[in-house]
């Protein structure tokens, strides 16, 4: 008799009340609050990746997915002081920190000139003399450079305090913005919603109200984003539900997200260094439960600079389905903060050789999802020479 993964969930022993739960989910019923919390709880990790990997197979199969792009941070000196953060250098602390040029900036567009990129991710400190026209501007003359680039720019955080600036409304800014060029928004800066803990970590930049807010407007003149999530500090698992539930309804009014990424707290050089770093089992049950939880949400990624290149591999069958990629990720925000890889830059090959390792299907993706080359069969002797 052949059994199935459902066989496996019902002979595995859990409580009835989990068990109802699982087979809630895989019907693809949604997951109340209190049901999201009990699944923290109670649910062991080979209970919640069998659920979580369901789930992903039925939406994508064996498909993971992957893009090529590069980061550019303009600068690292920010008026804000989050606890976490071990890459911002108050302004007091300029020596510290770097600020490029335009043209600097330029130069970097120009040096990806024959390389197969698809997306530039700009995203920085939020420096109080670089506002919105110049980002602007910036993203003007970038797709002057590339005009087949999409430009995925500027965390709520960054936008809140550019519209601030300028006295404009989220809506006009982002306009403005995307009148300019950009093409869509990262997921950075929700940290935790819940406002006692986000008081706590990161009290001086924008609420979780202005977040949404600016999210939702983004969705609605037309400009995707994604969703992020700090998890592994000082949070419960009602917090971690709480947040999830917040983009969940936000999701249901505008179906802008493209995709939850939950980032694990990395505890080297900040404010929050006393506290330890979650286990790659917990890293392990927060996709599974942001993949059960968020039903309205089509992709969950593994950051794999800040995960590192295991985790990712392993958090393919806890529901990720998404590894970001990179050809050459000069973010300095995780490697500062502890995270493995020091120097995360990973060539198309490798990377389809990680998917390839742990049996699933690489696709290059474009930031929205489109399909690019399906590396299934592909053969890379031809394009040896080329490093990325
Ligand atoms: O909002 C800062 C996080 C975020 C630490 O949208 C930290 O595709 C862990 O959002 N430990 C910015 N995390 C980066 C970001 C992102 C990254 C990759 C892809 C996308 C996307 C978005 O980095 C911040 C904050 O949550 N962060 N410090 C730290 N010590
Ligand atoms: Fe500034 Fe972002 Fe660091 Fe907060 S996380 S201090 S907003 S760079």
């Amino acid at each position: 008799m052949r059994h199935t993964s459902i066989d496996f969930i019902h002979n595995s022993g859990v409580s009835q009340e989990l068990i109802g739960l699982a087979d809630k989910a895989i019907k693809g019923e949604r997951i109340t609050v209190e049901e999201g919390i009990l699944l923290f709880e109670k649910g062991e990790l080979g209970f919640l990746g069998t659920i979580a990997n369901l789930i992903r197979e039925k939406k994508h199969g064996n498909h993971t997915f992957f893009n090529r792009n590069i980061h550019i941070e303009p600068t690292n000196i920010c008026v804000f002081d989050c606890k976490f953060c071990s890459y911002s250098k108050l302004l007091r602390e300029k020596t510290q920190g770097w600020e490029l040029t335009e043209d600097e900036i330029y130069d970097i567009v120009r040096s990806y000139k024959d390389k197969a990129i698809t997306e530039i991710h700009i995203v920085g400190g939020v420096h109080p003399k670089m506002g919105l026209h110049y980002f602007g501007n910036l993203i003007k003359n970038i797709k002057k450079i590339r005009p087949d680039i999409h430009v995925k720019a500027f965390t709520a955080v960054e936008l809140e305090y550019m519209c601030r600036k300028a006295k404009v409304s989220y809506k006009e800014g982002l306009q403005i913005l995307k009148d300019y060029g950009q093409d869509s928004l990262p997921g950075g800066g929700a940290e935790i919603f819940d406002e006692k803990i986000r008081a706590e970590i990161c009290d001086d930049k924008c609420s979780t109200e202005q977040w949404l807010e600016i999210h939702k407007n983004a969705h609605e003149i037309g400009l995707p984003s994604n969703a992020t999530m700090l998890y592994g500090h000082i949070e419960s698992y009602a917090h971690r539900i709480d947040h999830m539930d917040r983009l969940r309804k936000l999701q249901d009014e505008t179906g802008g997200f493209n995709t939850f990424i939950p980032l694990k707290f990395r505890n080297k050089d900040n404010q929050m260094s006393h506290l330890k770093e979650s286990t790659v089992v917990e890293d392990l049950k927060n996709y599974a439960v942001s993949r059960i939880f968020l039903d309205n949400f089509d992709h969950i990624k593994a950051y794999w600079p800040m995960i590192g290149r295991e985790t990712s591999q392993l958090s393919l069958s806890y529901g990720v389905d998404d590894i970001d990629g990179t050809i050459d990720d000069s973010t300095k925000i995780y490697s500062m903060a502890g995270a493995e890889d020091q120097n995360p830059a990973l060539t198309t090959k490798q990377l389809v050789q990680l998917i390839k390792d742990v049996h699933r299907h690489p696709i290059e993706r474009g930031t929205l999802y489109d399909v690019i080359q399906d590396y299934k069969d592909y053969d890379f002797s031809a394009e040896e020479a080329v490093p990325a």
